[in-house]
């Protein structure tokens, strides 16, 4: 089928109330669904919480008593594939078949074990019509973290650092530098209230003592997951303070767990990257954000273990200093905040067979 602006319309506010459960919904996918009925939207919900209702179930109940006779001549419109399995709710294709809805369009395919194409075909089986592909590039991307960790058994990698105009990420003696504005600062304490964890090195915990906590924006904070290959990082350092859950991995014979602090021991060799993200998949952690510092990043860089990058450029020069980590490609979108620009990166070949 053709895809009018129409369908893209009913699409696009999809999206935007899938946005809405950013940051609550992990390790599911963010969904937003609509029911149309002649041009009008009659009912539209999203998936709110993790283990609660999918956006297809709030979308119908949300359905006025006057409008309910309409239902089995609407369409649906999802951000992904309605599932097709007994998760914590049941399945959405069952629903969907009940209300005798009888066209769904949808964005792109769910590759959760179960689904991946099966509740499409349930759909159709049943004699609903089912469009694929509307916004698919949008619509692949939204889903891409969830699609990552059900397929690659691993967290979605977004590397996220700043450097100041000419490239420098560090002064020389390693103190820490503070490069990008205040909007920049708002920024990543959103990222940080959508992300599971925030990874750094032990090199970083030190020179910038950071909380990782989110205190610019609204919602939670992430796990903090600190690598200390010698366990030695001191305990008056903030990722210690017990106010946030961390995770430390070490080589060393880890101490006793204690209140918000947790150990977890591995080899730092070259497969550090994968077995790190091995274990966070294994505690249902769905995305990472890496921050940092320089050696920990290009770590994740070489192994070709990162997804997407945030990347800001200040809008000062800084004389000397260590040289911010070089990605494999060429950005994909710059966006201006104020003095500083951000540059967003995608990493093609981990997202080649996702679509
Ligand atoms: C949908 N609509 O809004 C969401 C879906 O354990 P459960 O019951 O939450 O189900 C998990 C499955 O549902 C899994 O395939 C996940 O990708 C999908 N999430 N599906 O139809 C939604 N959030
Ligand atoms: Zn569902």
């Amino acid at each position: 089928m053709a895809q009018s602006p129409v369908s893209e319309r009913f699409m696009q506010r999809c999206f935007d109330l899938a946005r809405l459960g950013a940051g609550k919904v992990s390790p599911n996918p963010m969904v937003g669904a609509v029911l149309e009925y002649q041009g009008r939207i009659i009912g539209e919900g999203f998936h709110q919480s993790y283990g609660q209702a999918h956006a297809e179930v709030n979308a119908l109940a949300s359905v006025l008593p006057a409008d309910v006779s309409f239902i089995p001549h609407s369409t649906l419109y999802v951000s992904l594939e309605p599932c097709d399995i007994y998760g914590n709710t049941p399945p959405c294709t069952q629903l969907i078949i009940q209300k005798k809805i009888p066209r769904v369009v949808l964005s792109c395919f769910d590759h959760s074990p179960g689904v991946d194409g099966a509740g499409a075909e349930r759909l159709r089986n049943a004699g609903v019509e089912v469009i694929v592909g509307v916004l698919g590039e949008e619509g692949r991307r939204l889903s891409l973290p969830r699609n990552t960790f059900v397929r690659r058994q691993r967290p979605y990698v977004i590397l996220k650092y700043a450097q100041s105009k000419n490239g420098v990420f560090a002064p020389p003696d390693n103190r820490q530098l503070w490069l990008t504005n205040e909007y920049s600062r708002r920024l990543t304490h959103k990222w940080r209230s959508e992300t599971d964890a925030l990874l750094i090195g032990a090199n970083t915990a030190l020179a910038d003592d950071p909380k990782l906590t989110n205190r610019h924006y609204f919602g939670g904070s992430p796990l903090r997951v600190v690598l200390d290959r010698e366990g030695t990082l001191p305990r008056a350092l903030s990722v210690f303070d017990g106010q946030s859950p961390t995770l430390i991995f070490t080589e060393m014979n880890p101490p006793p767990p204690a209140k918000n602090l947790d150990y977890c021991p591995v080899p730092f060799d070259g497969q550090l990257a994968g077995n790190v993200l091995k274990e966070l998949a294994r505690r249902k952690i769905s995305t990472l954000m890496v921050e940092g510092g320089i050696r920990t990043l290009q770590h994740f860089i070489k192994a070709g273990l990162w997804d997407e990058a945030r990347v800001f450029i200040a809008g000062s020069y800084v004389a000397e200093g260590r040289m911010a980590p070089l990605l494999p490609e060429p950005p994909l979108e710059a966006r201006r905040l104020g003095s500083d620009e951000l540059l967003l990166f995608r990493n093609s070949l981990q997202s080649l067979n996702l679509h």
